[in-house]
């Protein structure tokens, strides 16, 4: 894919700072600029751009939405590009600075006394076309189906990335209410329309290629239709906790399947 050899790219990629550590503690979410040097950014745009079925699925939803004349499109979502041993993906998620970057966020020696083992849990090309929809807002553990806090979300822009191209949003501070339930019952900010007034919005977000946010499994966020004439190329991964314990013991990026409990077995007693 590229001639960045795996020793390359741990020089284009920077350690996480003690005080970008305590921002994320705090506000579950942080703002990495130039967490990996422009040029790498670069590499992996191209492959990514280069991958035909992304480019034709893009297509066809700019023709969705230029025909609804309304934001209609669909994010076109390519999974697990990093699992591919030869892949500049992989070299770039699995190196020794970037697991290490992973593993002083999730910081389980806080509270374990020790750090544990890091997974891979997931990763995935998210290009937004232009006049693609918004993304509702979520929580990702409780679409991912583990048994706890501890993983850790990048999100990493290949390509310059505006507010108005759709950049994600967060509630600062909401991590700490932990899981707040899944999206199968829709949009977290209407379930909850009080959130907003209890949390700060994050600021409008302005990615350069090679810039990245950090957010916590608990943070509630989502983003805005892209209103550009641009794409919007991100690509996202995740590092889990490697005792972590999930539902069907399957990592599910899209949302696990959750269903509520029969009423017949398990009956609504309160309020009669
Ligand atoms: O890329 C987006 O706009 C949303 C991504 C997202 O929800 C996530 O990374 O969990």
């Amino acid at each position: 894919v590229s001639g960045f050899t795996e020793a390359e790219v741990e020089t284009l990629v920077r350690d996480v700072t003690d005080d970008e550590v305590a921002f994320y503690e705090q506000h579950g979410w942080v703002k990495l600029n130039r967490l990996i040097a422009p040029e790498l950014a670069g590499e992996l745009l191209v492959a990514v751009q280069e991958r035909d079925r992304i480019r034709q699925a893009q297509e066809s939803a700019r023709v969705d939405a230029s025909t609804a004349g309304e934001p209609t499109g669909e994010l076109l979502a390519e999974g697990r590009l990093a699992v591919d041993t030869a892949s500049l993906f992989h070299r770039f998620m699995f190196s020794e600075r970037m697991c290490r970057n992973g593993q002083r966020l999730i910081n389980r020696q806080r509270l374990s006394g020790t750090d544990v083992p890091l997974r891979y849990g997931d990763d995935c090309l998210i290009a937004k076309p232009s006049g693609a929809r918004a993304v509702s807002y979520h929580q990702d553990s409780c679409e991912h189906g583990g048994d706890r806090a501890g993983e850790v979300r990048f999100w990493l822009a290949l390509d310059e990335v505006t507010p108005e191209m759709g950049a994600m949003r967060f509630l600062s501070g909401v991590h700490r209410e932990g899981p707040l339930g899944s999206q199968s019952q829709g949009d977290l900010i209407d379930l909850y329309p009080r959130l907003p007034e209890l949390y700060e919005w994050s600021p409008p977000f302005h990615y350069q290629a090679g810039d990245a946010t950090i957010h916590h499994g608990f943070m509630v966020h989502g983003s805005p239709a892209n209103t550009t004439d641009r794409t919007r190329w991100g690509w996202v991964f995740n590092y889990v906790t490697s005792d972590t314990r999930y539902w069907n013991g399957e990592f599910a990026s899209w949302g696990a399947r959750r269903e509520p409990l029969a009423d017949e077995r398990w009956p609504v007693i309160y309020p009669r």
